[in-house]
């Protein structure tokens, strides 16, 4: 098989079994919890959320062990993943503990990755990659997030980049404490997958049982864009311009939203100014990930990205192709693993196959531009590309 033909997933998680361990040591969220199923058997239930509904969802080998992990990528066709530890990562811990603990899951990931097997028609490459993770919690200081930085660049050579929550060190991420960091992860070029936890006020939705639908559908991308439109406001990505984010779930509502925010700075005398470019610019500097279930979707993020990275904006149709391109070399198959499990039927997950229905489906993409969302731009953002 060419490498052109490779199935990427960039948005896949995990709990190492030592951060399971820590989860089931704790009493309150974030904790694993054992307990009497209806029919009478012990079950483990996750519980991630403060408000998580129905007393948290089952979790298991899926979220844990490396061979469900290859099993699932083999029933869907994809060959490499980049896993990622999922929410909420380190952020409930004190500093001391994080860091320790950073250390040793970075470690875990090392072996998780390296110890797994390769892909079949390319034993360069193996079938996992992974995002450490950082120390990223209040009382972090700089010099200590950029050693870990360095230290994960120097010593884990399967682990490509690094996940975060929005919160930075308790103050988000437009907080100048972060700059340090900032400039260390723009040394080292790790890719920054920004992922979303705590959504917005849960006042937002109402009282109506909604069950999960409201938090994760649309408070998780609103997290997302909240965070990094500070992060743009701040102008970390005119000091950082090597800096490489990764956007999940497609970047939120920022992509609907740019030209909105474009003109509002435009009006507003704190901001106008501020800023080196315009802000629709800052999307053509990022990556998304094309886990946003709609063709549609994907081709408006592609577009908008293609635009704001400048080839777009002319409006002949050379132009209109080249920000297409643009726009479609930006985003990256994902399936958001083991979350989304289909609730009864066997067989493929629908949440997959949605995400790939969907970027067989841009009108707006080549069949060149499709194979680069489904694999071969994931292996130029990581450096794998021969
Ligand atoms: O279903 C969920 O709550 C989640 C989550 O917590 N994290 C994630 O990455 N996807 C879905």
């Amino acid at each position: 098989m060419s490498l052109r033909k490779l199935l990427v997933d960039v948005h896949t998680h995990l709990y190492l079994p030592r951060y399971a361990s820590v989860l089931r040591s704790r009493s309150n969220a974030p904790r694993i919890l054992t307990r009497n199923s209806p029919s009478g058997q012990s079950e483990d239930r996750l519980l991630i959320l403060d408000d998580e509904p129905s007393g948290g969802r089952p979790v298991g080998p899926q979220y844990w062990d490396r061979d469900e992990k290859l099993k699932f990528m083999d029933q869907h066709g994809i060959d490499i993943s980049f896993v990622s530890s999922a929410n909420p990562w380190l952020d409930f811990l004190p500093f001391p503990e994080a860091q320790e603990l950073a250390q040793q899951l970075n470690a875990d990931l090392e072996s998780y990755c390296s110890g797994g097997p390769s892909v079949v028609s390319a034993v360069e490459l193996k079938r996992l990659y992974g995002f450490g993770l950082l120390p990223l919690v209040p009382g972090a200081p700089s010099e200590a997030l950029s050693e870990a930085v360095s230290q994960l660049a120097r010593q884990h050579p399967h682990i490509r980049g690094i996940i975060i929550s929005t919160q930075g060190v308790g103050e988000g991420l437009d907080d100048p404490a972060l700059e340090p960091l900032w400039a260390s992860l723009a040394e080292t070029g790790l890719v920054v997958f920004l992922h979303p936890h705590y959504g917005v006020s849960a006042q937002a939705w109402g009282t109506r049982d909604n069950g999960h639908v409201l938090p994760l559908a649309l408070g998780f991308p609103f997290e997302t864009t909240t965070a990094i439109t500070r992060l743009i406001l701040a102008g970390v990505l005119d000091r950082h311009p090597n800096l490489r984010l990764l956007l999940a779930h497609s970047g939120g509502a920022l992509p609907q939203l740019s030209s909105r925010l474009a003109s509002c700075i435009e009006h507003d005398p704190v901001l106008a100014g501020r800023l080196a470019h315009d802000a629709r610019w800052y999307l053509g500097r990022m990556w998304f990930d094309a886990v946003a279930y709609g063709a549609a979707e994907l081709g408006f993020v592609s577009e908008t990205v293609g635009r704001a990275s400048g080839c777009g904006q002319g409006g002949g149709t050379a132009d209109v192709r080249r920000g297409r391109k643009e726009g479609a070399s930006r985003m990256l198959f994902g399936t958001d693993h083991p979350f989304f499990p289909p609730l009864g039927e066997a067989g493929k997950w629908r949440s997959v196959v949605e995400n790939l229905e969907a970027i067989e489906r841009v009108d707006q993409w080549s069949e060149e531009d499709k194979e680069g969302v489904r694999g071969r731009n994931a292996l130029t953002l990581f450096g794998l590309s021969p």
